[in-house]
């Protein structure tokens, strides 16, 4: 039969740890498919916890108990929890669970068919419906708890799982010992662990659904969370978004075309100060395009395209085809401005009301010009410039 044990980290739990025990040994009776087991981690907590759960050992075989004796936060107590259960234990799948009752153990059958249907990581959610936090929470609890998720799916651009942040959880064997293995590189303090866990899963493809549970406030003892939780989270989610981003070839071509743009105006000024006349503004002007065009070629060499750096002696013509290629960029845009402006002509689309200010055809033709030499751009640089190295296919890119 297959091994489940729900892994409960405690710190100073006494006044909790025996009635959730009790409750979970209520339920454990209803499954017949896994064999069930607790293992409580303890951070040898100053109130006796694991005492407490020494004796509670006489009455329930399924308990198990792991005391670290220094105190290493959730994320500590989850590794090396889940390090027993999955090794010692031999547990096909684990549950984090807190000792403080906010989590409806009798939820438990409803994880374990959600695995058995083919999913390898259950969330025990708050957002969906069926699931909710306690009525009798502050406004600005409320608040900050279904925003401050809401936020996270938009920042993920992810909106397949409403509650990320949920300490009830069920976890494959498989999951963890993919993501246990990146967990040690990063310093995952406290609660991060649960975020960074999760968004590990994530991106590695795992099977992900979702459980609804209404979630209890602690009635008993304090609770550990403090405010640099929301902090750490949010710091840790933006850290990985950025990196993710950046990981993107066209997102960072995009953004050496907007500093590129910035470059080409600031330029502008600066050459106008020595091509100052009505005649010499020409001047100016294509120097200021010359200007960004060097920029990002800088730019695009030593960040866009750094797999595929140019080397000293193809720099030169490279260069010149980079010219023709923003030269080509923009030839697409004045044909666009061209012809929109003789065929449709400055029409009036609508008007922003505050600003007062018109949107018309010539600011459509504007931006679609512009996308449209970025496309462009981006297609030669690929295509004449840094062109994929034909080791590419055989051994994955290095950067
Ligand atoms: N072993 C161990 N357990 C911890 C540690 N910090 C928190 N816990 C336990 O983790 C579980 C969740 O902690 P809570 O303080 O209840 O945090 P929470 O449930 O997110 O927040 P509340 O809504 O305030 O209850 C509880 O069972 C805690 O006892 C720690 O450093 N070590
Ligand atoms: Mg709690």
């Amino acid at each position: 039969m297959k091994i489940a044990v729900v892994i409960i980290p405690t710190y100073n739990e006494k006044g909790n740890i025996v009635k959730t025990i009790e409750a979970l040994a209520v339920v454990f009776q209803k499954i017949k498919n896994y064999q069930m087991k607790v293992l409580v981690v303890d951070d040898s907590s100053p109130d006796g916890t694991a005492e407490v759960v020494r004796q509670l050992q006489k009455k329930f075989k399924f308990l198990e108990l792991l005391v670290n004796s220094k105190k290493s936060g959730l994320g500590g107590a989850y590794l090396s929890g889940m390090k027993q259960a999955f090794g010692k234990i031999r547990a096909d799948l684990v549950f984090e669970f807190d000792a403080d009752l906010s989590h409806d153990p009798a939820k438990i059958p409803d994880f374990l068919s959600k695995i058995d249907e083919g999913n390898d990581f259950v969330l025990g959610s708050r957002y969906i419906a069926g699931g909710s936090i306690p009525e009798n929470w502050a406004l600005h609890r409320k608040f900050l708890s279904i925003f401050g998720n809401l936020f996270i799916n938009f920042l993920m651009l992810d909106f397949s799982l409403r509650d990320w942040t949920t300490g009830f959880r069920a976890i494959k064997k498989k999951v963890y010992l993919a993501v246990e293995a990146e967990l040690h590189s990063e310093r995952f303090s406290g609660y991060t662990f649960q975020i960074g866990f999760l968004h590990k899963a994530l991106r590695k493809g795992f099977k992900i659904a979702e459980v609804p549970f209404a979630f209890k406030d602690r009635v008993v003892g304090k609770s550990k969370i403090g405010p640099e939780y929301i902090k750490n989270t949010m710091l840790y989610l933006i850290r990985v978004r950025v990196k993710e981003l950046l990981a993107m070839r066209i997102i960072r071509f995009a953004m050496v075309g907007a500093f590129g743009a910035i470059v080409q105006l600031v330029a502008l000024q600066l050459w106008r100060i020595i091509f100052a006349t009505e005649k010499t503004f020409v001047i100016a002007n294509f120097l200021s395009i010359e200007t960004a065009v060097i920029s990002n070629f800088i730019w695009s060499n030593f960040w866009t395209f750094k797999d595929r750096k140019l080397k000293a002696s193809q720099i030169p013509l490279s260069f010149i085809t980079f010219n023709l290629s923003s030269a080509g960029s923009i030839l697409i845009q004045s044909v666009i401005a061209y012809v929109t402006a003789h065929t449709v002509g400055l029409v009036p689309l609508f008007v922003v009301p505050t600003i007062n200010y018109t949107v018309d055809t010539g600011v459509v033709s504007a931006i679609i010009g512009i996308l449209i030499g970025m496309f462009w751009n981006f297609f030669a640089y690929n295509t004449f410039i840094w062109k994929k190295k034909k080791v590419d296919e055989k051994s994955p890119v290095t950067n």
